[in-house]
């Protein structure tokens, strides 16, 4: 379906949009899928409208986990898989910035599946850009947690054994708010989804099907082409449990677009609520005499 772009604007307050938020030159491999998530969340931030200044860019470790260095906003390369953690703490802190987070599926369904489910569930304000090339690419061509069954690999020489976890079923069965997904042959689809994303006030979680030209010869753009499935016009994005048989009978097709988006409290919101209760009951804390108790 295609995305409402109508909904919140940016914070008030905010300066206008940049002309591009790009930063230093991309080392990806020429053809590298992330390129076209790079140009399109570029894009998107530009609609947004918020300045650099406003925004963070939160990754872990992969080829897809350099994108704060190749954008020109405020940016935290952190451990591998730990990139929610990070940016869950961030917007906690500082609710008023705009905080994205990249990476890749092993960075986010291998070491950082523990902290995929919590953060999901929790509906902390975020929007997470996932860029599934169903390989480890930074390391050289492992096998992935999206990897297909049978796919031969550095770390499966005799095809894989695993079945693999769909990522956009993980995030809408662990509680996001807004899952979507797309591919990057499909520039204006990927961008407008970002958009929508950025917009959401809640966990937004976007899958974009990003080719690893060098170590997955298998699923190229073609591949990722001739198995997606643009989700029908009339397609309802609240409706849940259509979006669950949506993805429990996919098997290896791709449903592209806004699968689900609902509105619910925030982590934030819901820490906000019970600090004014407290705060409302007990006064402030004095917390140094709380901390001299345990000196
Ligand atoms: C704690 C830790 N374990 C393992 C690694 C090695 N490592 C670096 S990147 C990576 C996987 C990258 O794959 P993915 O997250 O899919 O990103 P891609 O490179 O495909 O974009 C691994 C295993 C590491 N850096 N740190
Ligand atoms: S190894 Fe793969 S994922 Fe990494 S930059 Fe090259 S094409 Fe992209
Ligand atoms: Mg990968």
């Amino acid at each position: 379906m295609t995305p409402d772009t109508a909904t919140a604007a940016p914070a008030a307050g905010s300066a206008a949009a940049k002309s591009s938020y790009k930063g230093s030159r991309p080392t990806w491999c020429p053809g590298c899928g992330d390129y076209g998530v790079l140009a399109c969340l570029d894009k998107a931030l530009q609609a947004y409208g918020r300045p650099e200044w406003e925004v963070v860019v939160v990754s872990g470790i992969g080829c897809s986990s350099r994108f704060p260095f190749f954008m020109n906003t405020y940016g935290f390369h952190s451990a591998h898989g730990r990139a929610l953690t990070v940016a869950t703490g961030l917007k906690l802190a500082r609710p008023d910035l705009t905080v994205v987070c990249t990476g890749g599926d092993g960075d986010a369904l291998a070491i950082g599946g523990n902290h995929f489910f919590h953060t999901m569930r929790r509906n902390v304000d975020l929007t997470y850009i996932l860029m599934d090339n169903q390989i480890y690419g930074m390391t050289k061509g492992q096998t992935a947690p999206t990897s297909a069954v049978g796919m031969e690999t550095k770390s499966s020489p005799y095809g894989n054994v695993e079945p693999p976890v769909d990522p956009c079923w993980a995030a809408l069965t662990m509680g996001a708010t807004f899952v979507a997904q797309t591919a990057s042959h499909d520039p204006a689809q990927m961008t407008a989804l970002i958009l929508e994303a950025l917009r959401h006030p809640g966990m937004a979680f976007v899958n974009c099907l990003s080719p690893c030209v060098t170590f997955n010869e298998v699923m190229d753009k073609e591949y990722f082409k001739a198995h997606g499935d643009p989700l029908p016009p009339d397609w309802d994005p609240s409706d849940f449990e259509a979006a669950i048989r949506l993805l429990r009978n996919a098997g290896d097709r791709f449903p592209l677009g806004l699968i689900h988006r609902r509105i619910e409290p925030t982590l934030g919101q819901r820490v906000e609520n019970i600090t004014n209760r407290i705060r409302a009951q007990a006064g402030e804390a004095d917390v140094l005499s709380i901390a001299r108790q345990f000196l």
